[in-house]
């Protein structure tokens, strides 16, 4: 644990008690701070109580007239589409609202580091999709190579559950836009954009917001070093705004869209070939065909970036393309559950957007395609391009049918549930086929969560083999 620094005798309120919002009471008060907690959830207090924790309704009146600063959790809006009503007590206050990304930037450091050969650093990976791979990746590499490393962040553990680093030691965090948006102190040594796509725009008031909420990343947090998926105008935008010129190294440039030229530092790939150029030479080339846990597009742009990030920390080409070979990806991401008579199963449940699923497309041929569930805004028409590579849709979710309207031109059944969508695809699929599960869509009307989804698609796959 990290403990927090600064705080010591003062009473700190912390609203939400789920992953984020318990790790950092335990920081708070192991920094010395009286942490006073709530959540809405009257379990979630009852919890928190057994271990100790101090539980205040925050929603009281006067309930902030004692407290130095509110630390909000990032599933709970602080702004749009309106601040929760204790964060809105908290701002009539004047009590400083902050989250638990900020204290750990805050605490990171400590006196021990003047003593060490190198000091620890953290990456940190925001964007819409690929995020939570390219953390993974980073870290397996980093790891593959020897080195001491932690991962935390949107990607399940909350950051100031890890340990403090040691001489050396590397951090690496995936950050969701609600996390960076808050968080009064953001300092990573190496920033990475992966991409841009609609996303949480209830909480960001838009796209604009939304990426806002991102760039706060890198313009706030000054890093040493920025790798910028550049493939959306927004990337471009931030990648020249952090630029001083056109050879500067402080930015690496990343995409999956074509060659990528000039003197600056750049990491692209193209038809399947990573491609590494600094000052206009060639650096450093994998193939990325050859990588089984990273097929498609999409997970070749997780790939330059997660080599970029690994660059700057001095890993060698062949290093980390060594450890890419040995990443078994994600589960839920491109998961492969099963082969059989010529069939592969996979399982990409995280492809909750349309753009996600629209690269899970793109990444095979040939599929039977899982899809369906809670349909966000936007519609399916974004998903034409990779159409042409279905043999047929099985539809699953409360709303099958409708669902099923908007996929135009693809044959299609409505099977509303797992169970019936695996029977269907499975009787269907023919040696060279891939069952794929990457619905363009929430799990909410039928699950608590895409985990759940995904686990109910590989007990219904395996069940059957
Ligand atoms: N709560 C209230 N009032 C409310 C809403 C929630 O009291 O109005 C309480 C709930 O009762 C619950 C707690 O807040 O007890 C939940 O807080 P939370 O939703 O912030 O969830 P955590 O468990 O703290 O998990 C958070 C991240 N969750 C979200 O951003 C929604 C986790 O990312 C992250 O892994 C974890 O911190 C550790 O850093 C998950 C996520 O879904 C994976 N992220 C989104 C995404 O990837 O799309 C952004």
């Amino acid at each position: 644990m990290i403990p927090v620094r600064g705080v010591e005798g003062a009473n700190i309120a912390v609203l939400g008690l789920g992953r984020s919002g318990l790790s950092a009471a335990r920081a708070l008060r192991a920094g010395g701070a009286q942490a006073i907690c709530w959540d809405d959830n009257p379990q979630a207090r009852t919890q928190a109580e057994a271990e100790g924790l101090e539980v205040r309704d925050l929603t009281r009146a006067g309930a902030f007239d004692e407290i130095a600063m509110l630390i909000v959790s990032p599933g709970i809006a602080h702004l749009y589409p309106a601040p929760h009503r204790v964060v809105a007590a908290a701002q009539d206050a004047g009590v400083p609202v902050d989250n638990d990304i900020g204290l750990f930037f805050r605490s990171l450091a400590t006196d021990d580091w003047d003593g060490f050969d190198v000091a620890p650093r953290v990456i940190a990976v925001t964007g819409s999709n690929g995020k939570s791979t390219t953390t993974a990746l980073i870290h397996h590499v980093l790891e593959s190579a020897g080195r001491s490393v932690q991962i935390a962040g949107n990607i399940g553990r909350g950051v100031l559950d890890i340990d403090p680093p040691g001489d050396g030691g590397v951090v690496v965090l995936e950050l969701s836009s609600y996390q960076i948006d808050l968080a009064r102190a953001l300092t990573p040594d190496v920033a990475v954009f992966t991409n841009l796509s609609p996303d949480h725009l209830d909480r960001h008031a838009g796209l604009g917001g939304y990426f806002a909420a991102k760039r706060r990343l890198f313009v706030e947090g000054g890093p040493d070093r920025a790798v910028i998926g550049v493939d959306e105008s927004e990337g471009r935008h931030l990648a020249g705004e952090l630029s001083e010129g056109r050879g500067d190294d402080r930015v690496i440039r990343v995409s999956v869209a074509g060659k990528l030229s000039g003197p600056g530092w750049s990491v692209f790939a193209n038809t399947g070939f990573l491609s590494e150029y600094r000052k206009g030479k060639q650096v450093g080339a994998i193939d990325l065909r050859a990588v089984r846990g990273l097929p498609g597009r999409h997970n070749h742009q997780n790939a330059c970036a997660a080599y970029a990030a690994c660059r700057t920390l001095g890993l060698a080409p062949r290093v980390i393309e060594q450890a890419f070979r040995s990443f078994e990806g994600l589960p839920h991401r491109s998961q492969i559950v099963a082969e059989a008579g010529g069939v592969r199963y996979v399982n990409d449940s995280k492809a909750t957007n349309v753009d996600a699923a629209l690269q899970a497309l793109l990444a095979f041929d040939k599929i039977r395609w899982i899809c369906g569930g809670l349909e966000k805004e936007g519609g399916l028409s974004a998903l034409a391009p990779g159409l042409q590579h279905v043999r047929k849709a099985y539809v699953i979710g409360r709303e099958a049918a409708q669902f099923a309207l908007g996929l135009e031109g693809v044959e299609v059944a409505i099977c509303t549930t797992m169970a019936r969508a695996v029977e269907a695809a499975m009787a269907d699929a023919a040696p060279g086929e891939v069952v794929l599960l990457a619905p363009a869509a929430a799990s909410f009307d039928q699950y608590d969560n895409f985990e759940r989804r995904g686990e109910d698609f590989m007990t219904e796959v395996r069940a059957r083999l």
